[in-house]
């Protein structure tokens, strides 16, 4: 449920990107954080194990205009994939007000997504979420990639409400803002209505209203976006590079802030002071 400040006029919306390890979920807020002009958003905040795999959730905060008179904050947070980091999922799901779902559409990886998809289930109950009232969005991710499951297999096993799904590749942005556009136009009435008791036949959120126009240079451009001839698959990278998006302005802002976990605690802390930061608290 939405995170309302009625005295400094804040509502934070948590949209939690979910789906099997490696899958591309890390790689969509690190592209999110790139082509978002500063003044939009926080840091990016990723906590990974040694080997860049999250370790608990990455958390990127964005500026998303007003509802109403009150600021929009979207934070968004990635699960970490690998199974054993169940513990993890179950708790940055919790108080989502909607999920993307990242699936990878290589053809092997088919029921590593549906394990995944059910995990999601699972553990919606467990959080009292009804997964099938949350707004919810499929991203195919890996769409470059041979071999690929078909669009329509993936809507027959997972898209069973027929929501907005988006092909994508992650890895070049693809998708990446058109996901976040989709969930963004599911949530806001959603809180709007929850939060602030406008009907529900109020219609959905306009183009214009998210994200706002100055928020990222120009969507047209960014749907444009591809990887540039020398970064084609199977090229050779600097590793520590390599979930980067290409276009030449993303050099110039700095790289995300990673942290190594030590505690829970430090986590805690971690999303206090950017709550601070955007003018919330994350006491609920
Ligand atoms: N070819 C290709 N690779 C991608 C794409 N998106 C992400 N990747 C790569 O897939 C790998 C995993 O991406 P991450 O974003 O770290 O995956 P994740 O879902 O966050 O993984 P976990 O944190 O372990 O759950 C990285 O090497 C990315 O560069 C894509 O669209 N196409
Ligand atoms: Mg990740």
């Amino acid at each position: 449920m939405a995170y309302v400040n009625y005295v400094t006029k804040n509502i934070a919306i948590k949209v939690v990107y979910y789906g099997p390890g490696l899958s591309g979920k890390t790689t969509n807020l690190r592209y999110i954080y790139y082509k978002l002009e500063p003044a939009y958003r926080g840091e990016l905040v990723c906590l990974e194990t040694e080997t860049e795999r999250t370790f608990f959730f990455d958390l990127l905060p964005i500026k998303a205009g007003l509802i109403k008179d009150f600021k929009v904050h979207f934070q968004l947070l990635t699960v970490p994939g690998q199974v054993f980091y169940e513990a993890s999922r179950k708790s940055v799901l919790k108080g989502a007000d909607g999920i993307v779902f990242v699936a990878d559409s290589q053809l092997p990886l088919l029921d590593a997504n549906l394990e995944s998809f059910d995990g999601l289930r699972r553990n919606c109950l467990e959080q009292n979420i009804d997964l099938n009232q949350i707004p919810l969005v499929f991203q195919y991710n890996k769409r470059d990639l041979p071999n690929l499951i078909p669009v329509e297999t993936f809507n027959r096993l997972l898209n069973h409400r027929n929501l907005p799904y988006i092909e994508a590749e992650a890895i070049n942005g693809r998708g990446v803002l058109e996901s976040l556009k989709e969930i963004a136009r599911l949530t806001v009435p959603v809180v709007r209505q929850r939060v602030l008791g406008e009907p529900e036949t109020r219609p959905e959120v306009s183009d214009q209203d998210f994200p706002p126009a100055e928020m990222v240079s120009t969507l047209n451009e960014i749907k444009k976006v591809t990887a540039p001839a020398g970064q084609k698959k199977g090229e050779k990278k600097r590793p520590e590079k390599k979930t980067e998006p290409s276009s030449p302005e993303t050099k110039a802002v700095f790289p995300p802030t990673k942290i190594k976990v030590q505690s829970i605690e430090d986590i805690e802390q971690e999303i206090e002071r950017l709550s601070k930061e955007f003018g919330l608290s994350n006491k609920k």
